[in-house]
């Protein structure tokens, strides 16, 4: 490839004209803008530990009461990207949010997609446009863009979830925006037992209404018994792994960001190819090894790590006796929109 012309080759005063009328030249940026081969990343493989931050959200949970905090979120922040960017990499943004009991979240929305993956503890729910969804450990629940949503926390012990959001795209598009609501009415709860069957559709004679987020709840149970349903009837599968779907249509269950469950069975251990999207993996059960982009981490329960793209990751189970299982976030959905989606071996 030639050798550019720099910034310095050229005279201060043309330099300055340039910049009076609001113009710059191309060609001393144009190898950092298209790098050769591969792009320049910035997200860096990241961990940030359960056993690290619990302390840490439970004392902001002391300090900061519910009604100062609106959502009481410490945020999981990329250092490649500066922490005060408060994002996990190019488009997901991680945070882990604390409700204690009889603290309330009050009702908003916003552009920004979001989605839930409860961590610990029993009794909170999440109301999403009337659909009350309660929260257990590894369920995941959605709350698409524009939808109504609040938390709320009948139980006796604190509940932890990760919050999952497009909010780094949708802010970098200057479409970031939330609206204060008033309380929900709860106006249903357990409509995600209308698709518990695959292959089986809810198909109403009349007055059919579609919603175009029909499921809202991923209870954790199905999805284990799905993967493990997989792993006992295909023994020679490369990967024991399901898609978290839109059930009316098949379609990723969100536009931006797509989320998939790993069972590790085990002593597996999987070599992912490169592909163009950074990864998030969250430890819903047991012990994962991970490696990729020089870096290694030794993943527990609740533990949760983002890894850049176009690099392969190996994951290992480290126990010999019983499974793994990851909860996985990308943004490959937008990505394959965008006509950008690789993998390379
Ligand atoms: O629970 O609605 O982590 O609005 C960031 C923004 C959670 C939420 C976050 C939010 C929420």
């Amino acid at each position: 490839m030639n050798e550019l012309g720099r910034l310095e080759d050229l005279p201060q005063d043309y330099r300055a004209a340039l910049t009076e009328n609001n113009l710059v030249p191309l060609w001393p940026s144009l190898r950092s803008l298209l790098p050769p081969g591969k792009p320049a990343i910035r997200t860096q493989p990241t961990c940030w530990s359960y056993r690290g931050l619990r302390p840490l959200l439970m004392r902001a949970g002391e300090l900061t009461p519910i009604e100062k905090a609106e959502r009481r979120v410490l945020v999981l922040a990329n250092p490649g990207h500066g922490l005060e960017k408060m994002q996990a990499s190019s488009t997901i943004y991680l945070g882990m949010q604390l409700l204690n009991p009889g603290e309330r979240a009050p009702s908003h929305r916003h552009t920004p997609n979001a989605v839930r993956m409860i961590v610990e503890g029993e009794g909170a729910y999440t109301t999403i446009e009337g659909e009350r969804c309660p929260m257990s450990r590894g369920d995941l629940i959605l709350t698409p863009t524009g939808m109504w949503h609040e938390h709320g926390h009948d139980g006796s012990e604190p509940v932890v979830w990760l919050d999952v959001l497009d909010l780094p795209l949708i802010y970098y598009c200057e479409t970031s925006y939330v609206t204060e609501g008033k309380a929900q009415a709860v106006t249903s709860e357990g409509a995600e037992r209308d698709y518990q069957r695959g292959g089986v559709l809810p198909a109403p004679m009349f007055n059919r209404s579609r919603s175009i987020f029909p499921m809202l709840r991923y209870p954790w149970v199905d999805v284990r018994r799905s993967l493990e349903s997989i792993a006992a009837r295909q023994p020679g599968i490369e990967a024991v792994q399901v898609a978290y779907v839109n059930p009316e249509n098949g379609h990723d269950c969100q536009r931006i960001l797509g989320y998939s469950a790993l069972m590790l069975r085990p002593g597996e251990r999987l070599e992912m190819p490169a592909r163009s999207t950074a990864m998030v993996f969250h430890q819903i059960e047991g012990g994962a090894d991970l490696s990729a982009a020089g870096a290694s981490f030794k993943l527990d329960a609740a533990d949760t790590c983002c890894i850049p793209g176009y690099t392969p990751i190996t994951l290992a189970n480290r126990a010999s006796d019983r499974p793994a299982f990851l909860f996985i976030a990308d943004d490959a959905p937008l990505q394959k929109k965008l006509g950008v989606y690789e993998f390379r071996n």
